[in-house]
């Protein structure tokens, strides 16, 4: 916090990123200081002191960026450059990013604000930033080529413009995009509505993250940028489960969630426990009657929505992606299914050779969560999320809505885990266990098989020469 609240005032807590010799004493004259944040934690939300009163909202794992008011214009400061991202306990990647994290921080602004952004670049090749989803003079759209020249390394650059609608948005490089994204260079943009919105309630939490996914090798730190599908860390504000905390509501609270997805794939987002509407997109509030309730919503590449919910069901409710194997962490790609193999008398002629050798998912992966295994250095262990009842076997896109009646409006701090009213958790049957009746139908199907000839075909495949396998 205290580089946060130090902000412009010249405290030794600030780090001075741009004051580095490439940008020169005269440019940062004028500029804001930048303010850089180097711990991963949900930072509490930063309440306007100047300019149009808002809420605030928090960011997942994440921060608000301060600004300065300059003669009625919000001014902003962003440093693209290189971080560390503590991803989870033990875990650090080498990203690309602004201001000391990845994801950037998040930009909040009210409808009819003009807002200017000094954007610096202490990366070793051109960028820009795009405004994703804004309105805005064209000349301030961020493509790289089409509406600026390339910021070069050193350089600084002023983008200005009025925050036209309220809604939410995301910002990211349109230069090199792949490598820039891959490196995980983007950040979340707020535009409060300036008065009462007929299509935006007011709410008493407002949490955002960005979905980001990486492919980083076990052991190793920076992503591997040219991958395309194969990603093996899927995140929350470049965080994994157990690494992603909790949004922490008060009973009865009304709560919103803005998730944008910069990932190269869709993500079906589920809450347990309560129903939600799908309140906004990227266009703007979705209109009332278009509105239904949901407990998943798919979010696709470079969307964003916006969910509402009221909070009434206490307890540690699960929120995830429902794509299964993004809730795990890095692991190989191309493991047989062992699933019912019996590796008995294999383990027996290899431990002979090799005296450590396990057994590795011959009843599912599950075993994967509760066995120690020595693991490379700096390596995300696989699903290592552990509840109050054992192993969550979780990690990537996972965390939890904790909804309890005593939390203190505004306080976002871990409550722990929910304490079960008694008889309310679901126990084990003390009975006797009858072989089951099964139905007679239950075998063949319903139709009968159709004769097979007698001479097996045998299936030639040619497979197609030279390179682009496997997409
Ligand atoms: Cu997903």
């Amino acid at each position: 916090m205290s580089s946060r609240r130090n902000f412009l005032r010249g405290a030794g807590a600030i780090t001075a990123a741009a004051s580095a010799a490439a940008v020169s004493r005269v440019a940062m004259a004028a500029l804001p200081e930048p303010v850089l944040q180097t711990r991963p934690d949900t930072m509490p939300p930063l309440v306007p002191s100047t300019g149009r009163p808002y809420n605030p909202c928090v960011t997942l794992n994440g921060w608000t960026l301060p600004w300065r008011m300059n003669n009625g214009v919000k001014e902003f400061h962003l440093v693209a450059e290189p971080v560390v991202r503590e991803m989870s306990a033990d875990f650090k990647a080498h990203l690309w990013g602004y201001n000391g994290q990845s994801p950037g921080p998040t930009i909040e602004v009210v409808e009819g604000d003009r807002v200017r952004i000094f954007v610096t670049n202490k990366l070793g090749e051109l960028t820009s930033i795009h405004w994703h989803g804004q309105r805005l003079p064209n000349g301030m759209d961020g493509v790289t080529g089409l509406n600026q020249p390339g910021i070069p390394p050193g350089k600084t650059f002023v983008y200005e413009f009025v925050a036209r609608r309220p809604g939410t948005f995301m910002y990211h490089p349109h230069a090199d995009e792949m490598v820039q994204m891959a490196m995980g260079m983007m950040g979340f943009w707020i535009t409060h509505p300036k008065a009462k919105h007929p299509l935006i309630d007011e709410v008493d939490r407002d949490f955002v993250f960005l979905l980001n996914a990486y492919d980083i090798d076990p052991g190793s730190y920076t992503p591997k940028i040219m991958t395309m599908l194969d990603f093996n860390l899927w995140s929350w504000n470049s965080r994994i489960f157990p690494g992603i905390d909790p949004l922490v509501v008060r009973k009865n609270d009304k709560v919103r969630i803005r998730i944008g997805n910069l990932t190269m794939t869709n993500h079906p987002i589920h809450l347990h426990g309560h129903e939600f509407l799908v309140t906004g997109t990227d266009g703007g509030p979705t209109p009332k009657s278009t509105r239904q309730y949901e407990v998943t919503t798919d979010i696709a590449v470079g969307q964003m929505r916006q969910i509402d919910f009221l909070a009434d069901e206490e307890g540690d409710w699960a929120f995830h992606c429902h794509k299964s194997h993004h809730t795990m962490n890095a692991m190989g790609h191309d493991v047989p299914t062992m699933i019912g193999v019996d590796h008995r008398g294999v383990a027996r002629q290899i431990t002979k050779l090799i005296p450590d050798y396990m057994v590795m998912g011959e009843r599912g992966m599950k075993d994967m969560t509760e066995m120690e295994m020595p693991l490379p250095d700096n390596t995300a262990a696989m699903m290592a999320g552990r509840g109050p009842f054992g192993s969550v076997g979780m990690g990537g896109m996972f965390s939890v809505v904790k909804v309890r009646k005593d939390q203190k409006p505004g306080d976002y701090t871990d409550p722990g885990w929910y304490q079960h009213p008694p008889g309310t958790v679901a126990y084990e049957f003390g009975g006797a266990l009858p072989e089951p009746a099964r139905f007679k139908a239950e075998g063949p199907g319903s139709m009968p098989a159709l004769k097979r000839p007698t001479t097996p075909t045998e299936v030639k495949v040619r497979k197609p020469a030279g390179g682009h396998s496997g997409h």
